[in-house]
C-alpha cells in the first residue's frame, strides 16, 4: 500500500492534500488536488505592519466591519458578565497580593477581559482551551468553577488541582480548560496534539490556545503552526498581543511586529482584531470556530490589546511610557463596554448594576470560603504528580 493510502486508512478524518508521482522525465512532480488547494488560500484579512499599538488597533477589521454590532443582546450580556467576573477576580487577587494576604505567582489580566470572554462565548464545554501563566481570564471565561479556582490559588485541597497547581497552572478538565503552562510557547504544541486527537476521533471539538506576542518568536510556535495547517487541524491560535514581553516592548524583540502576517507563511487563515472591542473579537472568534468545526482547518487570530498593568503580581511598570498607557487606559475594556451597552440600550442600567453586585457578592463568597478550606495533607504530596505513582514511591 502506498504511504498516502495507508495514511488515509489510519487517519480517516484527515483531508488528503497531495499525491506524489514520477513525471515522464523521471523527476518527482507533485499532483495537487486543486479543490483542496483553493481552500488552503491564506486569508489574511486585515493588517498593515505598524509599530504603534494605536495604529494597529485602529487599522483593524472591526472598525470597518458592518457586522461589528451583530451580536444578540443576550450574547452581549453574557460577554459583559464574563468580563466583569474576570475583572472582579483579577482586582481582588491584586488587592490580596498587595496586602500580603495572598502569596502566589499571579499575572494580571486587566486589558484582556474582552478577548478572553469573546473566546469563552464561542466555545462549548467539550471544546478545549490551553492557556499560559496569564490564565485567569481564560479559566473563568471557559466556565471554571469560581470556588475551585480561588481555592487553587490559595493552595487548598478543594482547589481544581487539590492546591498543587497554584495560580500559574490553573486547569479545570470538567469544562475543557485543559491546562496552563509557565514556559512561554509551550502550550501551543499541546493544543496541536489535542487537535490531532479531535481529528482522529472524528469529533467536531475545537481547540483554542492562547499565548502572548512573545510566544510568536519561540520555535514551537512555528512548528505547531506548520503542522496544524498541513493537517488542517481544528485549532485556533489566539495571540494576545499586549505589546510587551515582560519588560521589553514588541518592536525591540520582534523583527516584524506584523504577527497576523506570520500565518501566511503557513498558508493559514488569519485576522487581526481590536482586542479592546469584545464584540469585534467575539465575531472573529466565531468565524474561526465555525471554520474549524467544518473541518476547514486552523486560524490565527492576533488580538491587539495593551498591557494595562505590570507583568506579574503587583510589579513595577514605571518603564511603560506614560502617554501610551494613559491612551490605552481610556479604552479599558470593562468600563468601555459597559458604557457602550448603556448608550446602545442593550439592557437597562439597573440590570447591569444588578450583574455587577451579584458578581461582587460571588467573588467575596469564594474568597472567604477558600480561606476556610484545608491545605492538602502530606499524604497527598505524591498523588497526581506522575502518571505512574510507583516511580515516586520507590516501588
Ligand atoms: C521559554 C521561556 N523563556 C522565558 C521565560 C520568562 N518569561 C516569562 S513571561 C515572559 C514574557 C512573555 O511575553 P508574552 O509571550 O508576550 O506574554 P505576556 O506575558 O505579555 O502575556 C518571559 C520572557 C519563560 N517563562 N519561558
Ligand atoms: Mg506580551
Amino acid at each position: 500500500m502506498v504511504a498516502s493510502a495507508r495514511a488515509r486508512e489510519r487517519y480517516p478524518g484527515r483531508p488528503a492534500r497531495t499525491s506524489r508521482q514520477r513525471g515522464a522525465d523521471g523527476h518527482r512532480t507533485i499532483d495537487c488536488d486543486t479543490t483542496t488547494l483553493e481552500s488552503y488560500e491564506p486569508t489574511v484579512r486585515a493588517y498593515a505592519p505598524q509599530h504603534s499599538w494605536e495604529q494597529m488597533v485602529t487599522n483593524t477589521l472591526s472598525e470597518t466591519d458592518p457586522t461589528r454590532n451583530a451580536l444578540s443582546p443576550a450574547d452581549m450580556l453574557r460577554l459583559y458578565r464574563s468580563m466583569r467576573l474576570i475583572a472582579a477576580v483579577d482586582q481582588r487577587i491584586n488587592q490580596e497580593v498587595r496586602a500580603g494576604t495572598l502569596n502566589a505567582a499571579t499575572y494580571p489580566v486587566r486589558g484582556l477581559e474582552g478577548s478572553c470572554a469573546a473566546v469563552g462565548l464561542n466555545l462549548r464545554p467539550v471544546d478545549q482551551l490551553v492557556s499560559t501563566y496569564r490564565n485567569l481570564g481564560d479559566a473563568l471565561a471557559k466556565g471554571s468553577s469560581l470556588d475551585a479556582l480561588v481555592a487553587e490559588i490559595y493552595g487548598r485541597l478543594t482547589g481544581a488541582s487539590k492546591g498543587k497547581g497554584g495560580a500559574m497552572h490553573l486547569q479545570d478538565q470538567s469544562v475543557g480548560f485543559v491546562t496552563s503552562t509557565g514556559i512561554v510557547g509551550s502550550g501551543i504544541p499541546i493544543a496541536v496534539g489535542l487537535g490531532v486527537a479531535a481529528q482522529l476521533d472524528g469529533s467536531d471539538r475545537v481547540v483554542v490556545t492562547t499565548f502572548g506576542d512573545g510566544a510568536t518568536s519561540i520555535g514551537a510556535f512555528h512548528e505547531s503552526m506548520n503542522l496544524a495547517s498541513l493537517w488542517r487541524l481544528p485549532v485556533i491560535f489566539v495571540c494576545q498581543n499586549n505589546q510587551w514581553g515582560e519588560h521589553t516592548p514588541i518592536a525591540e524583540y520582534a523583527a516584524s511586529t506584523d504577527l497576523a502576517g506570520r500565518a501566511a507563511a503557513y498558508a493559514m487563515a488569519s485576522a487581526r482584531v481590536d482586542g479592546f472591542d469584545p464584540i469585534a473579537t467575539a465575531l472573529e472568534v466565531r468565524v474561526a470556530v465555525e471554520r474549524a468545526r467544518r473541518g476547514e482547518g486552523p486560524t490565527f487570530l492576533e488580538v491587539v490589546t495593551y498591557r494595562l498593568t505590570g507583568h506579574s503580581g503587583v510589579s513595577d511598570y514605571s518603564y511603560v511610557p506614560k502617554d501610551a498607557l494613559a491612551r490605552a487606559l481610556e479604552r479599558d475594556p470593562v468600563p468601555t463596554f459597559r458604557r457602550r451597552m448603556v448608550e446602545q440600550g442593550v439592557a437597562p442600567v439597573a440590570e447591569i448594576e444588578e450583574i455587577d453586585s451579584q458578581i461582587a457578592a460571588e467573588v467575596d463568597a469564594a474568597f472567604s470560603k477558600a480561606l476556610e478550606e484545608p491545605f492538602p495533607p502530606p499524604s497527598e504530596r505524591f498523588t497526581d504528580v506522575f502518571a505512574d505513582e510507583r516511580l515516586v514511591q520507590g516501588l
